[in-house]
């Protein structure tokens, strides 16, 4: 049945765990108790994220993990939205903060519960497609137990998709250890999971303000979710062009190590739209200065509801005949759901490669080195166990991987010259 686990993590992951929870039972008309409210609505797959128990309720396939109490004990307070208790763990002790006490110490003593639950989850499943994690890579629960649950996950069976949804911190202000912890969770995630799309709550901040939205954590959620809504909409409903976990990943992906996406998404209820529109600065959930239209190695377009035509006339986004020529392939696919959102007739989003993406990291490395060259509170992380060789590895597996990313835009610039002669 293609089913798909969700793993929240850390304050963040658990938020945005639970909201991305929330909106999968509104869009699938589930009510409080999570039974079926409105049975035309289409539900043949509602087992992707669900699994029916013996009272015909359907219970979210989750895990949410924690090293201190309050975000897990918010899930068991939710009268909107059951979540088993059995799948939830949580510590007394919090991480202060440090990856290596998530990786290392306290975190490392979950994953025994987290090994049960997942192994309960894979022999229940007719045919998993693999997990979706939630977290921030600058919170020290978030990063650490992340990096051992993909380790884990890969071990086990290498077949399964690992699909992470990172939310990046706001810059060296924020918190000094934010910037190690997320390129250290970096790390782990370039060899180990097959796709990251990347959210920043800079980025998450300009779209409420320019939907005149509070800005808070509240509607930053929201907005991730609504566009995951999206994403996963042609894995859980029927349409013209269908998707899943594994043709997102055999798609968007042209080299195992580049599989980073930038994630776009539009409502578009009003009748002037141009599919164009979607590239738009106003649209974007990471603040990656990424919006050439040439810059994107491979993308996806998702489209869900009906005035989109059929699939027979595909319209192609970005003009990039010359980058088609550099890889050879014209990696642009298009998915589409005929199962309307309940509130917006028409939506469309966007995910794409971008090899811009050497330009978003480059801040987050740059930060790094400034204060790991003076060695600046490593102390912290090597009083939990943890060797500053792993510090070193990271950042030189960044470096290069910011160079195969760039590697493909400077062939890209190289080629555009050749052309002007
Ligand atoms: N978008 C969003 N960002 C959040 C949320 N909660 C925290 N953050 C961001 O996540 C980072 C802090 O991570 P947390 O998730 O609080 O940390 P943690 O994983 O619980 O790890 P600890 O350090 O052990 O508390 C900061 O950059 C926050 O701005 C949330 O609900 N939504
Ligand atoms: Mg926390």
């Amino acid at each position: 049945m293609q089913e798909i686990i969700i793993i929240g993590i850390g304050q963040c992951g658990i938020n945005l765990g639970l909201e991305f929870i929330k909106q999968l039972n509104y869009d699938h008309c589930l009510n409080n108790v999570q039974e079926i409210s409105d049975y035309n609505r289409y539900k043949k797959k509602i087992n992707v994220f669900y699994n029916e128990n013996s009272k015909q309720q359907y219970i979210p396939r989750c895990l949410f993990l924690d090293l201190e109490p309050s975000s897990i004990d918010k899930l068991y307070q939710q009268k909107d939205v059951i979540i088993d208790p059995n799948c939830c763990f949580s510590m007394n002790c919090g991480s202060s903060n440090n990856f290596a006490i998530g990786k290392y110490t306290d975190g490392a003593e979950l994953m025994d519960k987290c090994k049960h639950v997942l192994n309960k989850y894979f022999e229940r499943s007719d045919n998993l497609q693999g997990i979706m994690m939630f977290f921030s890579t600058g919170g020290g629960s978030g990063s650490g137990i992340a990096s051992n649950l993909i380790y884990y996950f890969r071990e086990k069976d290498l077949t399964k998709i690992v699909h992470c949804n990172p939310v990046f911190p706001q810059g060296i202000s924020h918190n000094s250890l934010e910037i190690y912890n997320t390129i250290l969770i970096m790390h782990s995630m370039i060899e180990t999971v097959d796709i990251v799309t990347l959210y920043d709550n800079v980025a998450l901040q300009n779209m409420c303000n320019r939907n005149f939205l509070p800005s808070n954590y509240e509607n930053y959620n929201k907005i991730i979710a609504e566009s995951l809504i999206q994403t996963t909409a042609s894995y859980r409903f029927p349409g013209f062009i269908n998707g899943g976990m594994k043709k997102l990943s055999l798609n968007l992906i042209p080299f195992p190590r580049l599989h980073f996406l930038q994630s776009k998404y539009m409502i578009v209820n009003q009748m002037d739209w141009n599919m164009n529109d979607i590239l738009k600065d106003q649209y974007k959930l990471c603040s990656s200065e990424d919006n050439l239209s040439n810059e994107y190695l491979s993308y996806q377009i998702q489209m869900r509801g009906n005035c989109f035509g059929m699939p027979e006339s595909p319209t192609l986004l970005i003009k990039k005949e010359n980058l088609y020529q550099f890889i050879g392939i014209d990696n642009h696919q298009r998915v589409h759901t005929n199962v309307q959102h309940r509130d917006h007739e028409n939506i469309v989003g966007f995910l794409g490669n971008s090899i811009g993406f050497h330009k978003y990291i480059k801040k987050y490395l740059d930060d790094f080195s400034h204060m790991f060259r003076r060695k600046a509170f490593v102390y912290i992380y090597e009083y939990t166990g943890m060797d500053e060789m792993e510090f070193i590895e990271a950042e030189s597996n960044l470096q290069d991987l910011s160079s195969e990313y760039r590697q493909y835009s400077q062939s890209y610039d190289d080629y555009d010259e050749e052309a002007e002669f």
